[in-house]
């Protein structure tokens, strides 16, 4: 088989699962300013290891997160086992920055996969190639405070054959002591600009040892599905090897012309925060976005063929914040009875229409009004197309008008429904 037809085929329950909780959790839960904050605020290896010494999340109940998790409708997780700072939530024989070795002793990614398998949700794991605590790894600073620009910085060496080995030897670690893994999502962000005269100004696969790293993968775990950041082409007809199973935008929604350039069969996916930070902060409510706007977002993805993977971002002490909870709660609410509509679905062949958005599984449709409003809708293109309509919540039969004699659209069909309430995005089935 082809790489192509592999990657098809590894990723068929990542495009029918379509829903997926991220989770961003390690030290920087406790300053609570974001998961960047030890960069953005120069803060000295000295300094950041305070938050080393205090870590202690006394409530970390990772079954509550996964029922939430489910509840919410998602089918898949992903957790930082290690993100920009270098702090492992896993139990590493590679490194004493550890969760295992602060007052919780505890191996927490452990605990995440136990619970969410529990729970029947695929296990993901985040690992970030950046590690702004391995001595061998050149610090590069934030995008505006670049570190690279201070005296101690300059004059360090950094053995980069030293820093591969390491975090070769971690993912190895990461797919072998968990059981099966079904995603692993690498992540490597800096803006070009700040790479000029580095190591990674021309970052290729060589950077990372990208091709000998995803040989292990597979032998390891041969079906995981990997994310596409470290390098490569995923959209040649016949991948690169380690070109990654899905493209990965972050926060800004793919216009239709760039998810069409990708081409139909390889998947993305869209990471999004329910707030302003991927980890901690102190966010005011007003600062989540609303529920409505998360459930358009999520059926946007899906009418363009793609993913949606929402951020929490849980406290020092182990509790997702109340404010995502809520919103994840009234997800499910509506995924509850819609997902239908999700799962399983894909872009319909049929034109975005005016009104909201369509997702369609093989000769069923579904039409997202987004539009609130009593009244009729437009159907472009469906005249004598439609066998029935039916409310999908609950249901209930919606009239299918042809249109009146003389009417400038003679294509059109027209449906008639009511919509009230929050959720009114009463999806009707035109099968
Ligand atoms: C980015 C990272 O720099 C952020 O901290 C976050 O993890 C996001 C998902 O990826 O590139």
């Amino acid at each position: 088989m082809g790489l192509f037809k592999e990657r098809a085929k590894r990723t068929e329950w990542f495009m029918d699962a379509r829903f997926g909780m991220f989770i961003h959790w390690g030290l920087y839960a406790i300053p609570a300013r974001g998961e960047w904050v030890r960069s953005t605020e120069k803060m000295s290896i000295e300094t950041y290891n305070q938050y080393f010494e205090e870590f202690n999340p006394v409530r970390y109940n990772p079954k509550e997160w996964a029922k939430l998790a489910k509840e919410a409708g998602m089918k898949y997780a992903v957790l930082t086992t290690k993100h920009h700072d270098g702090f492992c939530l896993f139990d590493s024989a590679y490194t004493d920055y550890k969760s295992t070795n602060t007052k919780c002793k505890r191996d927490l990614v452990k605990e995440y996969v136990e619970a969410f398998r529990e729970e029947g949700i695929k296990i993901g794991f985040y690992y970030s190639l950046l590690d702004w605590h391995h001595p061998d790894y050149p610090h590069y600073g934030d995008r505006q405070h670049p570190m690279r620009e201070e005296e101690s910085f300059k004059n360090a060496k950094h053995n980069w054959k030293n820093y591969v080995e390491y975090f070769h030897g971690q993912v190895r670690e990461l797919l072998t002591n968990y059981g099966k893994i079904d995603l692993m999502w690498f992540d490597f962000s800096y803006e070009n600009e700040n790479l000029k005269g580095t190591e990674f100004e021309h970052m290729s696969e060589e950077t990372w040892g990208a091709k000998e790293l995803v040989t292990m993968m597979r032998e390891l775990q041969p079906e995981i599905v990997i994310d596409n950041r470290l390098g490569g082409d995923a959209r040649k007809e016949e991948p690169d090897l380690h070109a990654g199973d899905f493209v990965s935008p972050e926060c800004i929604m793919p216009s239709s012309e760039e998810v069409d350039s990708l081409g139909r069969s390889i998947p993305w996916e869209l990471c999004l925060t329910l707030n302003e930070n991927w980890g901690y902060a102190k966010n005011k409510p007003w600062e989540y976005k609303s529920t409505e706007n998360v459930i358009h977002m999520l059926v946007e993805c899906v009418s363009k063929n793609g993913n949606m993977l929402i951020n929490v971002g849980p406290n020092a002490k182990g509790e997702i914040p109340r404010e995502s909870i809520r919103v994840l709660k009234e997800i499910g609410e509506w995924m509850r009875v819609n997902s239908d509509s999700i799962y399983g679905c894909k872009k319909s062949e049929l034109e975005k229409p005016e009104w909201g958005r369509y997702t369609q599984k093989g000769n069923m449709l579904y039409a997202h009004i987004f539009d609130r409003g009593v009244g009729s809708f437009r159907l472009p293109g469906l005249e004598g197309r439609i066998k029935k309509a039916r409310i999908l919540e609950d249901g209930a039969e919606v009239r299918i008008e042809r249109p009146w004699n003389g009417s400038e659209y003679p294509k059109d069909a027209f449906v008639q429904l009511e919509i009230a309430g929050l959720y009114d995005e009463k999806d009707t089935v035109l099968e």
